[in-house]
């Protein structure tokens, strides 16, 4: 792939880093994309580039995409950990990164058969996914319930994504505080949890969340989705204050201006309003970024809105958006957490972005 194969300094870069330097935590999902075309979209009520939860209207898809005539392929999936395994596959270092949350029990229809690699749960897939790529992780593992997953249903370069979280809606603050997670917590010195955990354990986004103000460690949440603001905004309220650095995309940036009150559309001075809503660490200014698709980033910072175009691509070269805005933060992570100017991480962030909508899914190339 002509990106990897670039000059780009975080390929080259061979640093050690802390063990667990990073950590996320976060709803485990595997992915399950298929091509659909409108037809099936508007059979589920569903829109071309959205992500919601499932309702029972949706349950059909899952059997559906599992039983008929679609070509489904399986990615490890799930917005944090996608974040997490981008930012370890820059880091090189193995255990540079650490990832938590809950799996399940799986049913014998949730068994991967693959010719290479025999049979699989969901669930054991997503593990052995995360020890090949080097990452620690401490899954919590629901005997009730069977592990998530996501629908990424592609329609031209669109992904209505739909979630179903069994287990993942089941991770428990008591997992969180047990001595096996918690020092992968105390270890790190950054923090990335997807807003999506807030309709998960807002609870346990909190006990990080004052860690870090105590130890003037560095906290991060990404807006994830447009429903959160709108559905989840008191729990997205509690969790803002601890917040670092905020990342979203155009979608998410706006829907929040509005559920929030904020009397404005234009994204950078959105990004003014959230930097100065109420913090609890003063000793850290808060960092907001937002993606834009094709159109350039806008970076809040120290006072000021700056934007950063991204890198260009030809349009036939784009396979899927799926995980370009969970890639981006996992590419400025990986700088950030190296004490790396902020130009230098969102040029990574592109990077990122840019190598993952070139393959189907969260898929990274082996590094050598
Ligand atoms: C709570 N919800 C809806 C979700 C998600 C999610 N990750 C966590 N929680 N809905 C979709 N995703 C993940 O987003 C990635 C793309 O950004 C998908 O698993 C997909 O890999």
């Amino acid at each position: 792939m002509e990106a990897c194969s670039s000059n780009h300094p975080g390929l080259k870069t061979n640093i050690m880093t802390k063990k667990g330097v990073l950590y996320g935590m976060g709803n485990p999902l595997l992915d399950m994309t298929a091509v659909v075309d409108e037809a099936y979209l508007q059979k589920y009520d569903l829109q071309p580039n959205n992500a919601i939860l499932a309702e029972d209207k949706h349950r059909p898809i899952y059997d559906e995409l599992l039983n008929e005539n679609y070509k489904v392929s399986y990615s490890p999936g799930g917005a944090t950990q996608n974040t997490i395994r981008v930012a370890q596959w820059y880091l090189r270092e193995p255990e540079s990164t650490s990832f938590v949350g809950c799996i399940g029990s799986d049913p014998p229809e949730f068994i991967i058969k693959d010719d290479k690699t025999g049979q699989d749960t969901f669930g054991d897939k997503l593990k052995s996914c995360m020890k090949k790529e080097d990452i620690r992780t401490n899954y919590l593992v629901d005997p009730n319930a069977p592990t998530g997953v996501c629908a990424v249903l592609i329609t031209g370069g669109n992904r209505s994504l739909v979630t179903r979280l069994d287990a993942a809606n089941e991770y428990k603050q008591s997992h969180l505080t047990s001595p096996g997670t918690w020092s992968l917590v105390t270890d790190a010195s950054f923090y990335y949890i997807a807003g999506y955990f807030l309709t998960v354990s807002p609870d346990s986004m909190v006990e990080i969340g004052e860690h870090a103000v105590k130890e003037n460690k560095c906290f991060s949440m990404n807006l994830s989705a447009p429903f959160l603001s709108q559905f989840f905004k008191d729990p997205m309220k509690k969790v803002l204050p601890y917040c670092d650095i905020v990342f979203g995309n155009e979608d998410e940036a706006r829907a929040f201006a509005k559920d929030f009150e904020l009397n404005t559309t234009d994204l950078a001075e959105i990004a003014k309003k959230v930097a100065a809503m109420p913090k609890k660490n003063s000793k850290r200014s808060r960092i907001v970024i937002f993606t834009q698709g094709a159109e350039p980033t806008v970076v809040f910072k120290d006072n000021k809105a700056k934007e950063y175009p991204v890198l260009p691509i030809a349009s036939e070269k784009i396979i899927d958006t799926n995980g370009a805005g969970d890639a981006f933060v996992g590419g400025f992570l990986a700088e950030y957490v190296q004490d790396k100017d902020i130009e230098t991480c969102v040029n990574n962030g592109m990077h990122a972005a840019h190598m993952i909508i070139q393959v189907s899914g969260c898929t990274l190339p082996e590094r050598q």
